[in-house]
């Protein structure tokens, strides 16, 4: 005779075994594109599992985490169908629990994408004081290859190393900018990522520097797996490179103990739990 299922706790608990490391039904290497357009209608119909607010949990297994994605973002919502539409299968097939935070910068101030991942850490975790793993993702970067796992490890993570842009390669050595991943004690232990970089560029070579300063060493996929596809567009308004970078991130050992997580100073306008994402729009205010 088989064995009977144990009872669990309680009759409405039943205990799901741990999720796998390697999820099984992974399909491999994607087919991504950007041309046909992406209604939002269609991405709630073919994501019937996701619930409100963005949130995801297996029915079918215990995941060892649960992960914060976080997304930038400023007048971008038709990339933002697009990563929806490819991401929650994805993050569905990788057997995660997950939710999904979009940290609309309100406003036309020169945008800042380090202090709304800053905002996303701490709303993220408002929400869901569980969350132990913060994935930090662009929302133009469209993952080619299931298999690149948006997990946290022992290290901090950099998924998007091989993006079409740039050859399919790292464009070089210390590059950390895309898609990134840290769990909540690596994240503090950098005082969390860099409030003062208006503009575009140098923030994720801030966010290197902190990670090296403190004695932690990035992980990466394979090449062949760490593929991406970005989303082509012009240059954003009100995200001009910023001339200062080169200078700051010659500085990021003196100003990473005062600037960070614990300085990050703002105001949360709306949170509103859209049936694919939590939409947080936040006042970040100007550069001085
Ligand atoms: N972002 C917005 N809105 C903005 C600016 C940036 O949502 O107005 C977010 C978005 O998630 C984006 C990320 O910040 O993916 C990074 O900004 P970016 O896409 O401008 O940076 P990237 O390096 O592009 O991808 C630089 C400009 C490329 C010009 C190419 C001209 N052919």
């Amino acid at each position: 005779l088989p064995e009977a299922p144990s009872a669990g706790p309680g009759p409405t608990a039943p205990v799901l075994p741990p999720c796998p490391d390697s999820p099984p039904g992974l399909v491999g290497r994607l087919l991504i594109e950007f041309t046909s357009p992406m209604p939002l209608e269609r991405v709630q119909r073919e994501n019937p599992g996701v619930l409100l607010g963005g949130r995801y949990t297996p029915p079918d297994c215990t995941p060892a985490q649960t992960v914060a994605v976080i997304i930038p973002f400023r007048h971008r919502e038709h990339h933002l169908r697009y990563w929806l539409h490819y991401l929650h299968p994805i993050l569905r097939r990788q057997r995660l629990r997950y939710g999904i935070y979009v940290i609309n910068q309100h406003g036309e101030d020169t945008f800042n994408r380090a202090k709304l991942l800053n905002v996303g850490f701490l709303e993220a975790l408002k929400e869901d004081s569980t969350y132990n793993c913060f994935i930090f993702s662009d929302v133009d970067l469209v993952p080619m290859d299931d298999r690149n796992l948006y997990r946290c490890g022992d290290q901090p993570r950099h998924f998007a190393i091989a993006m079409d842009k740039f050859g399919f390669r790292l464009p070089y050595a210390g590059y950390f900018g895309g898609v990134s991943g840290l769990n909540k004690s690596q994240f503090l232990r950098i005082n969390g990522f860099p409030n003062e970089y208006w503009g575009w560029g140098g923030e994720d070579d801030d966010i290197f520097n902190r990670i090296s300063l403190a004695g932690m060493k990035i992980s990466r996929p394979d090449i062949r797996i760490g593929r991406y596809r970005m989303i082509k567009h012009d240059r954003d308004k009100h995200n001009e490179p910023n001339p200062q970078r080169f200078t700051k991130i010659q500085n990021t050992k003196l100003t990473m103990k005062r600037d960070g997580i614990g300085s990050v100073r703002y105001q949360v306008l709306e949170v509103s739990r859209q049936p694919l994402f939590t939409n947080i729009t936040v006042d970040i205010g100007r550069p001085p």
